[in-house]
């Protein structure tokens, strides 16, 4: 059971990052003639994912899914059906395909990140300031000036400060690909004062997600233990927190 547990989690952040935008979609789905989505095509739009998560959210419903290009289909249940017909292989661009459905999350509000935020980084080398993380750019090239860097200090530490609470799902890093590129195993992350994880590095991975399990946070906080820190783009996803932090 706990195996098959492992199973499903593992297939689920495998089409997280795979299904469309990567930051709010479930992924993938099948569908057929009885809808997996009750309710029918709702809107036909050529900025379908946009355009049909304004409409779900107007309905007051949490899940939709864009199939076959245009397509927006969503329903107050729909985020008990849609994965009723098993995955699919057939989406593309993240608008789904012919009885494919790329499906998302309505609420998700993508990168949380701006390049206004305060960031935070004792250390610079190489001219690889805290700002880079941030800028929006994830390009793994050093040469492109988009990726901080350290010294090699114990604890080397890089931080940025939101101007909210959130709760964190999870963090996104971009690694650096052009040299060094296993000086990212072990990176930890923490969403204030909680450790969500740490980085197993892989060869020609170009990002890692680290989840934060919902953690409420101001700061998200990464360090890496005597190597050289080097971020080319770190994101965060998750909800507005209205509790007191
Ligand atoms: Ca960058």
């Amino acid at each position: 059971m706990r195996y098959l547990l492992a199973v499903v989690v593992l297939n689920i952040s495998v089409l997280l990052v795979n299904g469309g935008d990567g930051d709010c979609s479930l992924g993938c789905w099948t569908d057929n003639a009885d809808r997996a989505i009750a309710g029918g095509i709702r809107l036909n739009s050529n900025n379908p994912v946009e355009d049909c998560r304004n409409y779900a959210r107007e309905q007051g419903f949490s899940v939709f899914a864009v199939q076959y290009f245009t397509q927006c289909f969503t329903a107050a249940d729909a985020a008990e059906t849609y994965n009723k017909y098993g995955e699919s292989s057939g989406c593309v661009n993240g608008r789904g395909g012919g009885w494919a459905q790329n499906v998302y999350q309505v609420a998700c509000q993508g990168n949380i990140l701006t390049s206004d935020m305060e960031v935070n980084q004792p250390d610079v080398g190489w001219n690889g300031v805290p700002e880079r993380a941030i800028d929006g750019n994830t390009d793994g090239s050093y040469s492109q000036n988009s990726c901080t860097h350290s010294g090699r200090h114990y604890q080397n530490k890089w931080s940025v400060k939101m101007d909210d609470a959130y709760a964190i799902s999870k963090v996104r890093i971009y690694n650096r690909l052009d040299c060094c590129q296993e000086r990212i195993n072990e990176v930890k992350v923490f969403a204030g004062p909680v450790y969500c994880g740490e980085i197993a590095y892989e060869a020609n991975k170009h990002f890692y997600d680290v989840d934060c399990g919902g953690a409420v946070a101001k700061r998200i906080t990464i360090v890496n233990s005597y190597n050289w820190l080097t971020l080319c783009e770190v994101q965060a996803f998750g909800e507005l927190s209205s509790g007191l932090w």
